[in-house]
């Protein structure tokens, strides 16, 4: 049978980022993906000024619960970039709505990079997003959230295995069962991802060869890779593997091409390969 995911994130019409990356990525993955937009912005708010911003909180619990008078199964939910504090509470609700036997609950906490909180959010939001977070049963962090989630400084890389794995205990410790850390470093030249389950205790590593510069939207394609491969059934690891290999042969693509960074990085000739990968080619 196919497979149905819904994704609650913006949609930031320009900027290759939250729906715009979900939709197209998690269906190459022949996934069905229902949609349920939190605003629409004229461009994601990283780098660029004078967005536009609808903000569709209001309309969240009616598609939720307009979906719930319908007979169908989601395979997971996946939450992004949500808006503000009472947007993060009313999906907490969503999740409740929505989930049935064996629906994945996957939140991004999409609130930071590189040190900083997204200038669009008010400081009490990492603590809305530990709310969320604790109902998930994968949760995709990036260094910079992962700090903000265990309410403490920010460190620069590199990073010691030690740090990480500890890092990675704690925020299952929040609730998740299962971790991906991302923008893990244990020196200059590489980078990736790392994965921890609560039940065995296992931790995993991917990297690849890191390309300079920081390129917009990159969290949101890792997570809609790792989404799709995850709900396509590959064991959690190895969608890790194919998220960490996808998202930098897409950097690489944009990097050579000398793109904007603001402008999103190139994902749309990877996706034949994430068919391969995937085993549907
Ligand atoms: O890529 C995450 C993201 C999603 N949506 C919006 C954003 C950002 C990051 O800045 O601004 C609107």
């Amino acid at each position: 049978m196919q497979k149905r995911v819904a994704a609650i994130h913006d949609i930031s019409c320009f900027g290759k980022c939250s729906l715009t990356v979900a939709l197209p990525i998690i269906s190459t993955a022949g996934i069905e993906v229902c949609v349920i937009p939190t605003a629409i912005l004229s461009t994601h708010t990283g780098g660029f000024s004078g967005f536009t911003y609808r903000d569709l909180t209001d309309d969240i619990g009616g598609i939720a619960g307009h979906w719930q008078t319908l007979p169908i199964h989601f395979d997971a939910v996946y939450t992004g970039f949500l808006g503000s504090v009472g947007q993060v509470d009313i999906v907490c609700d969503v999740f409740r709505q929505l989930r049935s036997f064996e629906t994945l609950l996957i939140v991004d906490p999409v609130m930071a990079d590189n040190g900083e909180l997204y200038s669009t959010f008010p400081p009490d939001f990492p603590k809305a997003m530990r709310r969320l977070c604790s109902k998930a049963d994968i949760i995709i962090p990036n260094m910079t959230e992962a700090a903000l989630l265990l309410d403490e400084p920010y460190l620069k890389g590199p990073y010691g295995k030690a740090f990480v794995e500890d890092q990675l205990i704690r925020l299952s410790t929040l609730g998740p069962k299962h971790v991906v850390l991302t923008g893990v470093h244990f020196d200059d030249s590489h980078i990736g991802a790392a994965v921890y389950e609560q039940q065995t205790g296992i931790f995993e590593y991917a990297f690849s060869e890191r390309i300079k510069g920081i390129y917009h939207g990159t969290g949101d394609v890792f997570a809609s890779v790792l989404v799709a491969a995850t709900v396509h059934g590959l064991p959690l690891a190895d969608a890790v593997k194919t998220a960490v290999e996808f998202t930098v042969q897409s950097i690489r693509r944009t990097h050579d091409a000398g793109t904007d960074p603001r402008f999103g990085i190139n994902f749309e000739q990877s996706l034949p390969e994430l068919m391969r990968r995937l085993s549907l080619l």
